[in-house]
């Protein structure tokens, strides 16, 4: 049997349905008395962004082999343990990139340019009684990444199409990566760009990667784009300092206790949110439904992992 965490897509619910003995867990009633009941027959997880595979549930699970997750993220996995009771991970890498930094670019162009609030103007029909205000140049700004993977990388190369000058944070330089300028701490790469984007993987490491310090040398011109996850920023912190004017806007796809965004937002003009849709598309999603209905028939076929992370 697989253990569907929660809802996420219906294709892949569906076919998962069609290929395996299918458990909703968000449908149980009493989660842990189903645990207990079915803990024998069920040899597979496919979580998400959302739910994974925390220690509570491997240790409820004793036949689990292999986690499948809906989600290029690997957070809400318990790793360590997977690995000590050889247990399978697998994600969804790729096919979510472009997606992703799209989305990244598309935040930069909708604070810089206040895009969504010229759409509420012209519905209004504000405009009718005055031009809209002038707005920032995105063309050209210098681009600081926060962790320069699959994701980063994307952003980078659509950034530079903008001829915006890129810079980086990483555990390490990248040989690949000439054109870009290392720094080797999130404070001095805020300190030498205009928009700050996160990008890298959500790790005990990273957690809080922008924090008060990093906010304030990014400063009152500046810009946060968040794509990674909502604990990569200490989110009072960015709360306080868009309210009091210290940071110059945010565009925010992740939020600290999603879906639970923080109010004292709404009202700023200089902010954009959405619902954590990065890879939200109808085409992307369904690549990474295959990712892991592939990965979970080549697993049960004694075949490579398509995708494997443990
Ligand atoms: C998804 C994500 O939002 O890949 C990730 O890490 O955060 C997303 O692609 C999510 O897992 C979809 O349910």
């Amino acid at each position: 049997g697989v253990l569907m965490m929660c809802p996420m897509n219906n294709y892949l619910e569906q076919e998962l349905d069609k290929r395996f003995k299918l458990f909703r867990y968000w449908n149980q009633p009493q989660q842990r008395e189903f645990l207990t009941q079915q803990a024998d027959s069920i040899r597979a997880v496919v979580g998400n962004a959302t739910a994974g595979a925390d220690a509570g549930l491997i240790d409820a699970l004793p036949k689990l082999e292999i986690v499948s997750s809906f989600s290029v993220g690997l957070d809400k996995i318990d790793l360590i343990k997977c690995k000590e009771k050889g247990i399978r991970v697998t994600n969804t890498p790729d096919v979510l990139t472009d997606d992703v930094a799209d989305l990244a670019i598309g935040l930069m162009l909708a604070v810089l340019r206040r895009i969504c609030e010229c759409d509420k103007y012209v519905r209004k029909g504000a405009w009718k009684f005055g031009d809209f205000k002038l707005t920032s140049k995105f063309s050209g700004k210098r681009v600081g990444i926060i962790g320069l993977g699959r994701i980063g990388l994307a952003i980078a190369k659509r950034a530079e199409g903008f001829d915006c000058p890129i810079s980086y944070y990483s555990r390490s330089e990248k040989p690949n990566a000439e054109n870009y300028k290392y720094h080797k701490s999130v404070v001095e790469l805020a300190s030498n760009c205009d928009i700050l984007v996160v990008a890298c993987a959500l790790t005990p490491e990273t957690t809080h990667i922008v924090n008060r310090e990093v906010i304030d040398a990014l400063g009152p011109s500046g810009v946060l784009i968040n794509i990674g996850r909502g604990p990569h920023v200490d989110e009072p912190e960015l709360v306080s300092a868009l309210v009091e004017g210290r940071l110059g806007g945010a565009g925010l796809d992740v939020f600290e206790k999603e879906p639970e965004v923080p109010e004292q937002l709404f009202g700023l003009d200089n902010v954009v949110l959405l619902p954590h849709v990065g890879s939200g598309t109808v085409e992307t999603r369904i690549a990474m439904a295959d990712l892991v209905l592939g990965n979970l028939e080549a697993y049960f076929a004694n075949k490579p992992l398509l995708t494997p992370v443990v």
